[in-house]
């Protein structure tokens, strides 16, 4: 194979490394989800399955990809933060791309029916996946504002415009033009004053979207019995067993999980960290000053 007369093709294939010592932001869109959603009747306007669904797939990919500090997901869309000085591929463009968007797309499909169990997928879903980098932790935090800032603005308004069809009785045509030229404050009051709704204390996952970062996992103690342990053997109301707290309860089970599944494929070691959902601000500083690792490598 090696030195065929056909092996010159080889040199059209060109290197296309991402500068080192940059931030990557990768970030995963739905392909035409307009459609996508439409025919597999999502709920208007978020359907929590298919939001939940986004999650799982952004998970397994911060589970199989380590060098991801943080993510963050709205909508049909997932964006990814690699550590700075990561060397996943050797910085590769393409390679890092599209593996990772793939491995994101097939999670998806892989875990549909879970979430899905009524609704056969009609057709295969695809993403497009491209890669930002950005250079100082300015641009990093602005980046994250700013697609937040998108999921609250896209929600608002989304939820005004259904409230005004389903509640209000309006046709879409009437209710955008309810809606052209109104203020966030315009909305909040005539969800409030119309249909009752204090926009607020609607679930934080729809105004904030999904915040995925890497949680320690607390290592057990000697000696110590866990919820399920105690359960498993009808131990429930024995005055010596200590209850851990539920931080731990799940660390233990993941770390169970994480044996049965990989004492074949050889892997030594369980996980020191794993991954949490959280739907925070991440405009603010506080995010960023709780969590400096996310930033600043050691
Ligand atoms: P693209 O990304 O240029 O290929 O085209 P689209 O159609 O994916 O457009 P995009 O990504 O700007 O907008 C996302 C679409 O997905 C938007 O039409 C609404 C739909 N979508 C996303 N999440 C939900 C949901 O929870 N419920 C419903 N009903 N639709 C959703
Ligand atoms: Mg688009
Ligand atoms: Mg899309
Ligand atoms: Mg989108
Ligand atoms: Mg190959």
């Amino acid at each position: 194979m090696a030195n065929s007369k056909y092996a010159y093709v080889r040199d059209f294939e060109l290197p296309d490394p991402l500068l080192p010592g940059v931030f990557m932001v990768l970030r995963i869109d739905g392909h035409s989800f307009h459609r996508f959603s439409e025919k597999h009747n999502f709920a208007k306007p978020n359907d929590v399955r298919a939001l939940q669904l986004m999650d799982h797939a952004a998970q397994d990919l911060m589970e199989e990809y380590p060098d991801i500090v943080l993510a963050f997901g709205e909508s049909d869309e997932f964006s990814f933060l690699l550590r700075k000085s990561t060397s996943l591929y050797n910085r590769r463009q393409s390679k890092i791309v599209s593996t990772l968007t793939s491995l994101f797309t097939s999670s998806y499909v892989f875990h549909w029916s879970l979430y899905f169990p009524d609704t056969p997928l009609v057709y295969p879903p695809s993403f497009d996946g491209r890669i930002v980098l950005y250079p100082r932790t300015k641009e990093v935090k602005d980046y994250f504002a700013w697609r937040q800032a998108d999921t609250h603005i896209n929600n608002l308004y989304n939820t005004t415009f259904w409230a005004l069809v389903q509640q209000g009785g309006q046709t879409t045509t009437e209710a955008h033009s309810t809606l052209r030229g109104t203020f966030a404050k315009d909305k909040h009051e005539i969800l409030f004053s119309r249909f009752g709704i204090n926009y607020n204390q609607l679930d934080a996952r729809f105004r904030k979207g999904s915040v995925l970062v890497r949680e320690d996992l607390e290592e057990e103690k000697e000696g110590e019995v866990t919820k399920e342990a105690m359960t498993d053997e009808g131990h429930d109301e024995q005055p010596n067993i200590k209850l851990l707290n539920h931080g731990v309860i799940i660390a233990r089970s993941l770390k169970l999980d994480w044996k049965k599944e990989n004492t074949r494929k050889g892997k030594a070691r369980p996980p020191k960290t794993k991954v949490v959902v959280l739907h925070c601000d991440v405009i603010k500083d506080e995010f960023w000053e709780e969590r400096n690792g996310l930033l600043v490598e050691s």
